[in-house]
């Protein structure tokens, strides 16, 4: 049995009791069976004179990991099964912002290997069961683990509380112990697994930043002939990242109006925003400087670079009164024009490490009041996908979580990002994070693999890599959103679509064994042999085939199981 044997508070290690000070606070622990593992609760109490800042608590689980799941705390992270001592020492000097970007713990990159919010290794599971209240990384080691919860610079007032998001450890077999573990997440969490995702189209794959109302007017009318039921402006309509109630020159009528023709062939309108950044040459920014994340020197945080978007992008502190006030003001606006359905992208911005309003705010916390704006501002009935996004704060609120980094018209990336190449654009990282990452759909939100390319033409894709995007969407949920300029498309892409979309297995899906190639994942209805890290041989397996591909860099078979 796995159990808790050391906390660790501001440095200080304390062998684990059910009441023990460490680091200037006193903890009270409570662990609870929860077969097959434990529920381990932490309530943290300052019983001192002076405010204390703890940083950072540990609990300290001996056990033996020999191979772990490594992922990052957003939809684009490293998601890799590798040892425990496998840490990318090429991290540590890394870009501050790509350490920012990818990792819960930026402090972390290059010295441990880390599940964000959750560790899985060859024979067991370690994961806190919500995130709302502070982001949280476990880190692995050969003789163990150190989840940790991030309280950053939030502060315990003489005699006050504070309470951990709860840890559940269990020992055993890591396919049925991940779905299990992403049960009661989900179900500690409050998800919403249920909502209904559409069929749809999106700009960005085909089009980037320089989509047009006639590309989405074009698109909009092959969709809408082919029954699809949405279409999602992507990036490229904004005037500038910040000022999302404002259209570019060649938008006339904005947003509104693009919504008005979507609306009227008959499909739901759907809107790219990155709502928790602010660029520097934004109206926003010029208006609120009040409303950004601060450095210690006083500058704003910086959380994304883009030429397109004329360089640096800040971070929106969503703990300050009048930006939530703009964000929900600006989505019940957007709502009003008719977009129901949001992809709300870049999110781990308003989660920055910084300074904000409210200096008691947790990152975890901050994003988790930046998300509820934007949900109060469209609506409960909204479809509300998140991307870029931390995934502990944002369950509970968001229908549909990007699990991936960017698919793109190429097999593998031709560039290269130290420590961190799993997170550049290119289908076959977007495949093998979304396979990685299948037991989280209906059980946190609705998995989003990121788009289809199903062009045969104006793409680096072959045959058998479309092909085999078609089956690991297919077999990982069947959220289906086509990315192409649909007059490429031939009888051939759509009978794969509807394929796609017939076959597609959207229940909660299991891995039989994460840690082994291929990867089995199994639903209600549907079984996927896949490998997106080297080519070749699927060993044969039963039921009726429905989709199947193979190629020197991976392959993958989607059969029907007859299960009465
Ligand atoms: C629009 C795109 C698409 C896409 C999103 C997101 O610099 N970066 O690290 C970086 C990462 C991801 C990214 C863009 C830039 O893509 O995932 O679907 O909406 O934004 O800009």
């Amino acid at each position: 049995m796995l159990e808790p044997d050391g906390l660790v508070v501001g440095g200080e290690r304390v062998p684990f009791r059910r009441l023990a000070a460490a680091g200037g606070v006193e903890l009270e622990t409570r662990l609870a069976d929860d077969p097959p593992g434990l529920r381990l609760e932490v309530t943290l109490r300052n019983p001192g004179r002076a405010e204390v800042v703890p940083g950072r608590v540990g609990m300290v689980v001996p056990a033996s990991l020999a191979q772990v799941l490594e992922h990052g705390w957003q939809s684009w992270s490293v998601v890799r099964r590798c040892s425990p001592t496998d840490r990318r020492p090429e991290r540590a000097s890394s870009p501050g912002l790509v350490k920012r970007m990818h990792l819960a713990d930026p402090d972390s990159a290059g010295e441990t290997v880390n599940g964000d919010q959750f560790l899985l290794w060859d024979a067991g599971v370690a994961g806190f069961l919500a995130g709302g209240r502070h982001l949280s990384t476990v880190e692995a080691r050969p003789d163990g683990l150190v989840a940790w919860a991030l309280l950053d610079s939030t502060a315990i007032a003489p005699g006050a509380e504070l309470q951990l998001d709860p840890l559940w450890i269990s020992g055993g077999e890591p396919g049925p112990l991940y779905s299990a573990y992403a049960e009661r997440w989900g179900a500690t969490g409050q998800a919403r697994p249920a909502a209904t995702a559409p069929t749809g189209w999106c700009s960005w794959y085909h089009y980037f930043d320089r989509v047009t109302p006639r590309d989405v007017d074009d698109n909009t009318r092959l969709a809408s002939s082919h029954r699809l039921g949405m279409v999602q402006i992507d990036d490229g309509w904004q005037a500038a990242i910040g000022d999302w109630t404002r259209a570019a020159p060649g938008w006339p009528g904005g947003t509104a109006a693009a919504a008005g023709r979507i609306r009227a062939r008959g499909l739901t309108p759907g809107l790219w925003t990155a709502p928790f950044l602010v660029a520097e040459n934004s109206a926003v920014a010029g208006r609120h400087p009040d409303w950004l994340v601060r450095r210690p020197d006083g500058l704003p945080v910086r959380s994304a670079y883009n030429p397109q978007w004329g360089g640096w992008a800040h971070a929106l502190d969503t703990t300050h009164p009048g930006a939530l006030d703009y964000l929900r003001s600006t989505f019940t606006a957007l709502r009003a024009e008719g977009f129901d359905y949001h992809k709300i992208d870049f999110c781990y911005a308003a989660a920055a490490p910084g300074l904000r309003h409210d200096g008691s705010a947790t990152r975890a916390g901050a994003l988790r009041l930046g998300l509820q704006a934007v949900r109060d501002g469209i609506g409960d009935d909204a479809f509300l996908l998140g991307c870029g996004c931390p995934f502990g704060p944002a369950v509970g609120v968001v229908d549909a979580m990007r699990v991936s980094a960017d698919v793109a018209p190429t097999w593998a990336s031709e560039h290269r990002l130290a420590g961190f190449d799993e997170t550049l654009p290119s289908l076959r990282n977007a495949l093998a994070a979304t396979l990685l990452r299948a037991p989280l759909h209906r059980r946190l939100w609705a998995n989003d693999p990121d788009c289809l390319m199903l062009r045969p033409t104006q793409t680096g894709l072959e045959p058998w890599q479309r092909r085999l995007q078609a089956a690991v969407v297919a077999g990982t949920g069947g959220f289906a959103i086509v990315s192409d300029d649909l007059a490429l498309l031939g009888d051939d892409e759509w009978e794969t679509l509807e394929m796609v979309v017939s076959a597609g297995s959207d229940q909660p899906l299991d891995i039989e064994d994460p840690f082994a190639d291929p990867l089995r994942i199994t639903g209600r209805s549907t079984a996927l042999v896949a490998s997106a890290d080297a080519g070749g041989q699927l060993p044969p397996g039963g039921g009726r085939t429905v989709l199947e591909a193979s190629g020197p860099g991976g392959a993958a078979r989607l059969v029907e199981l007859d299960r009465a």
